[in-house]
């Protein structure tokens, strides 16, 4: 049996990590989508495609199943994104998701969907890790090892503060 769980991983962390653990105890190989893969060093969205890739291969390597890592880029129509995502990545016979919109386009599809209680929910949001870098807060201990050593290795914290700059400046006119 083959899972496919998709999310942004802007980054991937402790929440995304401990939901794919609870994944690969019902399958035997997991499928994970780097969703949004065309964006890129925007606050919501600061990391590439090629450094999610990394982060979530490191995260789930030492993992007892099989899983493969899959950018999959976002799509203007709603209403054919599942057939989108079929045609990139391995087939699966179930998808894993919280996010309503991905939970009511698979169910449509006739794809079965499994969700899981949001871990530490409150904490462990990409918004609020992206606020704690911005803002020279703890955030290292919220991701799992590896994917701080690719935030570390593409100065992905550098990166997002001075976005967030960006942002400031366009909001404000200056
Ligand atoms: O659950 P999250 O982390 O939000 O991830 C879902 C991913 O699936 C996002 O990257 C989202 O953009 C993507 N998605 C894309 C479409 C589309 O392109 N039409 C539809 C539903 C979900």
């Amino acid at each position: 049996m083959r899972g496919f769980y998709i999310g942004r991983y802007q980054p991937f962390h402790d929440g995304h990590r401990h939901m794919v653990e609870e994944i690969v105890d019902e399958v035997d190989e997991l499928v994970l989508g780097i969703g949004s893969a065309g964006d890129s060093h925007t606050t919501r969205n600061p990391f590439t495609a090629g450094e999610r890739v990394m982060m979530v291969t490191k995260a789930v390597e030492e993992l007892d199943a099989t899983t493969y890592v899959v950018p999959i880029e976002d799509l203007d129509r709603n209403s054919v994104w599942v057939s989108h995502v079929r045609s990139m990545t391995p087939r699966f016979d179930v998808a894993y998701s919280n996010n309503p919109l991905v939970v009511r386009l698979f169910e449509e599809a006739g794809v079965e969907v499994r969700g899981s209680p949001m871990f530490r929910r409150e904490v462990l949001e990409g918004a609020e890790l992206r606020e704690r870098i911005i803002h020279g807060r703890d955030w290292a201990d919220l991701v799992p090892e590896t994917v701080a050593d690719v935030i570390r290795e593409i100065d992905g914290a550098e990166r997002i503060r001075r976005i967030a700059e960006t942002d400031a400046i366009e909001e404000t006119g200056e």
